[in-house]
């Protein structure tokens, strides 16, 4: 009934797909209520390279969410007690899998059923039995398209850096991960100082650029498990996992020293810039409450004068 898998000519397939380029695996989360349908396409899945999440009760879908993070959902239509549509509504209604591609794999060949099928959240509709090498195609064109789209989504377009709400994001999971290995975390708040007299005395176009050098130098300097975003206009945040607050300010102090020396250019006027910068050591509390004492502590350098850090 189901095609034989050649998982030599499914590798040569996915070479020329990537270019040669390693990517991470698709996370691919399959429901389908057939334990035979479901273990023959993880089969499948994981000669093409990918990790397979397969689920054969429909209950289970919030849990598999949850838990696998899948990045493509593929969903058999019909099931005991429900359909792959409900299961697809349901998806929908998560904030986090609002734009997850969803691909139907059924055995429904009524053209009109199937269209009504996409109507309702479905991205894909593939009628089995399929070729391995079509749905692994369809896959990896869907999970590519998925993962530009959400680089886009989670980035400032200015400075590259994450965006306000991916930073939140990111600082949600440390603070998981800081609580489960029992680890500290940092949390900084920078603020450029007398920013608006910048664009004032030099136009916007030269704020942009203090904006994106402040940018590079940051990345230049933090570490690659560090994250920075742009928290506002020239608002930055930085979090530190597995550092100590000591550590993180003495960090942050040197990179504000050798940021206030840079010579900055407009035309042929030169002027330094400086920022200010606020660090709370995580104590326990939730991201919301850490992000608010960093903020005071960052409140606390501009009183004190400005081009300053405050723990
Ligand atoms: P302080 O030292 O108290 O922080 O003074 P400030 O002038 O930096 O603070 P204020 O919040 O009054 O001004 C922030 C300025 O940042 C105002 C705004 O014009 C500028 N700004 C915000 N976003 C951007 C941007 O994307 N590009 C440019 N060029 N300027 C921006
Ligand atoms: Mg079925
Ligand atoms: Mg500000
Ligand atoms: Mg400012």
């Amino acid at each position: 009934f189901y095609p034989a898998v050649d998982p030599g000519q499914l590798i040569e397939k996915i070479e020329t797909y990537t270019h040669g380029n390693t990517v991470e695996p698709y996370k691919v989360l399959v429901l389908d209520d057939s334990r035979a349908q479901a273990k023959y396409m993880e089969t499948v899945l994981k000669k093409a390279g990918m990790t397979a999440h397969i689920i054969t009760d429909p209950m289970q879908i919030i849990h598999a969410l949850e838990a696998f993070s899948p990045e493509i959902i593929i969903l058999d239509m019909y099931m005991p007690g429900c359909t792959g549509m409900e299961i697809a509504r349901v998806i929908r209604q998560q904030d986090r899998f609002h734009s997850v591609p969803i691909i139907y794999l059924s055995a429904e060949e009524d053209v009109s059923k199937q269209l009504h099928a996409m109507s309702l959240g479905g991205d894909d509709f593939l009628t089995k039995p399929i070729d391995p090498k079509h749905l692994i195609a369809t896959l990896h064109n869907r999970g590519r398209r998925a993962r530009s789209l959400l680089a886009l989504m989670i980035r400032d377009s200015l400075t590259g850096l994450f965006n306000h709400t991916h930073t939140l994001h990111l600082l949600e999971q440390e603070i998981v991960r800081a609580r489960q290995k029992e680890q500290p975390m940092c949390f900084a708040m920078i603020d450029i100082d007398y920013f608006k007299k910048v664009n004032d005395t030099f136009g916007h176009p030269i704020g942009d650029r203090i904006l994106r050098s402040l940018s590079m130098f940051l990345k230049q300097r933090l570490r690659k498990t560090d994250h920075i975003g742009r928290y506002g206009g020239e608002e930055f945040a930085i979090i530190l996992p597995n550092t100590r607050p000591s550590d993180a300010r003495n960090v942050l102090n040197e990179i504000r020293e050798r940021f206030s020396e840079l010579t900055q250019q407009a035309g042929d006027r030169e002027f330094n810039v400086t920022f200010s910068c606020g660090i709370a050591g995580w104590q326990g509390e939730s991201a919301q409450a850490l992000c608010e004492r960093a903020d005071r502590a960052l409140y606390t350098s501009k009183e004190h004068g400005r081009n300053c850090v405050t723990l």
